[in-house]
């Protein structure tokens, strides 16, 4: 089984500013995270990080016929992008949204996801714990 793993504009900056919301470790610890626990579940892993909206719908395209699941945190592009939702409806991978925090307690902006529309599942405000738990269920699909 192999699963992608994008993360969003600014996730790079994880552990540098936010702390409170965010937590203290950076992305590279979250990539080790992810990749320790998807080792002992026998599963393949592949990370992207990008700021950019078309690189993460080309991201997204490149699991079509090559990844069994998708893990996505869309940061901002969660509550603006049209385009991130018809390119994970396009290739049809099942794929999970993951927050570190729980956007539906912040504001109001925050509340409105189009990814969710094309997801089987969301985990939000479960710290970087959200991405182990979109690992299990993408595996136990
Ligand atoms: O809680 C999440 O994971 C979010 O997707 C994070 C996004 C935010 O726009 C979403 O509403 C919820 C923001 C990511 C910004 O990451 C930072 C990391 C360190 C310092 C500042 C921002």
């Amino acid at each position: 089984m192999k699963i992608l793993v994008i993360n969003g504009p600014n996730l790079n900056m994880l552990g540098i500013r936010e702390p409170a919301i965010y937590g203290s470790q950076t992305y590279n610890d979250l990539i080790e995270m992810i990749r320790l626990e998807a080792d002992k579940m026998g599963v393949e892993t592949e990370f992207v990080q990008s700021n950019h909206e078309g690189d993460l719908v080309d991201a997204i395209q490149s699991a079509y016929n090559r990844c069994d699941g998708i893990i996505i945190n869309p940061a901002a592009y969660t509550h603006t992008s049209v385009a991130i939702l018809d390119a994970v409806k396009s290739v049809g991978v099942p794929t999970v949204e993951v927050h570190i925090s729980d956007p539906d307690t912040r504001e109001e902006f925050r509340k409105l996801s189009y990814i969710r529309l094309g997801c089987i599942a969301t985990v939000k405000g479960k710290g970087f714990a959200g991405y182990i738990e979109a690992l299990h269920i993408l595996a136990g699909k």
